[in-house]
């Protein structure tokens, strides 16, 4: 008994919550079902964890560079407000659940074993579910079992009395909206990889699939355009100078130093000296200069890691689909899909998205609201060049740049209005992804005011989704992630 406790134990830390391992468990569990040669699942096994982690050195080196960038306007200007990042989120609900709920944060952690467990099974019983996809980010589903727990105890206080019933209704709530959302995510994803076998299992997986939705209705060819009308970023004919911006990273490097100019020249050097960023010796602009080009190093870097460990991942996940998950495929992190498609529509995505916030706060700030939100480098970077990507594939540039930016401007209304009310603010942070300014504050407020009835509501309204998709669908829908070549075919043909 104690050797199960140890290994499960171990699964739980080293494996489950670090999305590097996680990758590579699953990696080695479907080509051991798929019988391959021992070195050759040791050798995808290694490239897939590897890749992982080359992923996490590009996403970790933009958040280090450019987070305290963000979090410096706040400083400087003396704001005392909510910065919305995931890690604040995290560290608002460790610092307060208790003295607010009475419970400990380790609460949160069994919430997102047994939400895991609810997304296995309804993957397992998709006949019946329609739902497609695993969730495979560890770091991420750590982050929103946190906020689940906080908002869910926040609307039933009702059931703070009684740990079991409040932890099974959070755990269906949590494992439907992880089985859910990524589900919704993998139209847009296999039409942008064509095929790659994925979907995202991140903070934005209603955003990706409604930013679809809205590309392809009002920009696209369901808006009435013909497909060749569609100017997609990467096809547009720039005359002269401004052909050097076809190139991604030159494009990136370009831009960045703009941006990140105008916003490092108003924090101002002794900031960054202080900070220990730079010395007092040093050229402001050099490091200006310097440090916004490390935009496009780690741009690459993650593009590199996508490429290493993605069709590992998806080759051997066909081992799992056959013997223990029918029709399933992962749900990755939403950088993974940034080696696909349009790399300039990243960055495009990511500066409307931040045009678009700075526009909410400061209209926040004209508005006298009681909680002013400061921009964090992931939803602003991680949602909206998610969401440019997809919105450039489906509408082309206009797409692209509208949709990030209306995005900008509800996240930080969104997590304004929801740290506000539950009391996350007044911690300093909340998760602030783009989900998370939507979908759960409004499951929140339904929960808040219907009580139980709230509750079935939210199950209710999360588990119809897939039989929606499906029914509008039935011939392709399955098709789509068990032969993508054939159900283009079936589209073709349509
Ligand atoms: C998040 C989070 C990160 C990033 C990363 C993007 O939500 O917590 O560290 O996005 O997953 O690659």
């Amino acid at each position: 008994m104690s050797i199960l406790v140890a290994i499960w134990e171990f699964f739980a830390t080293y494996i489950m919550q670090k999305a590097p391992y996680m990758v590579g468990f699953l990696t080695l569990l479907g080509y051991c079902l798929m019988g391959k040669k021992w070195y050759d699942t040791l050798a995808g096994t290694l490239k897939a964890i590897i890749g992982m982690l080359i992923l996490n050195a590009g996403s970790g080196g933009l958040v280090s560079t450019f987070r305290p960038i963000l979090a410096g306007l706040k400083d400087r200007f003396n704001l005392t407000a909510c910065v919305i990042d995931p890690y604040y989120g995290q560290n608002a609900v460790t610092d307060g659940v208790e003295a607010v709920f009475g419970k400990g944060f380790s609460g949160a952690m069994t919430l997102l074993f047994i939400a895991f467990i609810v997304n296995i099974l309804l993957v397992r019983f998709n006949k019946i579910t329609k739902c497609r996809t695993l969730f495979t980010t560890g770091h991420v589903q750590v982050q929103q079992a946190a906020t689940a727990y906080w908002l869910i105890m926040f609307a039933l206080p009702s059931l703070l009395s009684n740990d079991v019933a409040l932890m099974i209704v959070m755990a269906v709530i949590l494992g439907a909206y992880w089985a859910v959302g990524s589900n919704l995510t993998v139209k847009p994803m296999q039409e942008l990889t064509e095929g790659a076998g994925f979907a995202i299992a991140h903070q934005q997986m209603f955003g990706i699939r409604l930013a679809y939705f809205l590309a392809d209705k009002f920009f696209g060819t369901n808006g009435g355009k013909k497909d060749k009308e569609i100017k997609k970023v990467g096809e547009m004919e720039m005359p002269g100078f401004f052909s050097i911006f076809n190139e991604n990273m030159v494009c990136t490097a370009i831009l960045m130093t703009i941006f990140f100019g105008v916003i490092m020249a108003v924090i101002g050097k002794p900031f960054f000296v202080e900070a220990g960023a730079t010395k007092d010796t040093e050229l402001f602009g050099f490091y200006i200069f310097n440090t916004s080009l490390q935009f496009a190093v780690y741009l690459a870097i993650l593009q590199l890691g996508v490429r290493t460990f993605v069709t590992e991942l998806t080759a051997s996940f066909q081992g799992i689909a056959d013997k223990l998950l029918p029709s399933s495929v992962p749900g990755v992190d939403c950088a993974v899909c940034y080696g696909f498609g349009d790399a300039n529509a990243v960055t495009f995505g990511f500066l409307a998205g931040l045009t678009g916030q700075i526009i909410a706060i400061i209209a926040l700030i004209f508005m006298g609201s009681p909680t002013i939100i400061i921009c964090g480098f992931v939803p602003v970077f991680f949602d909206n060049a998610t969401i440019g990507l997809v919105a450039n594939e489906k509408g082309g540039l206009k797409a692209c740049i509208i949709l990030p930016f209306l995005s900008g401007l509800i996240q930080v209304f969104g997590a304004a209005f929801i740290a506000g009310w539950v009391g996350m603010a007044s911690y300093g942070g909340y998760l602030g992804m783009f989900d998370w300014d939507t979908v759960w504050p409004m499951f929140t407020v339904i929960m808040k005011f219907l009580g139980y009835a709230g509750v079935a509501i939210v199950v209710i309204i999360l588990l119809a989704i897939p039989q929606i998709e499906y029914r509008m669908d039935k011939e392709g829908y399955f098709l789509i992630t068990e032969d993508y070549d054939a159900y283009a075919e079936l589209k073709k043909k349509a």
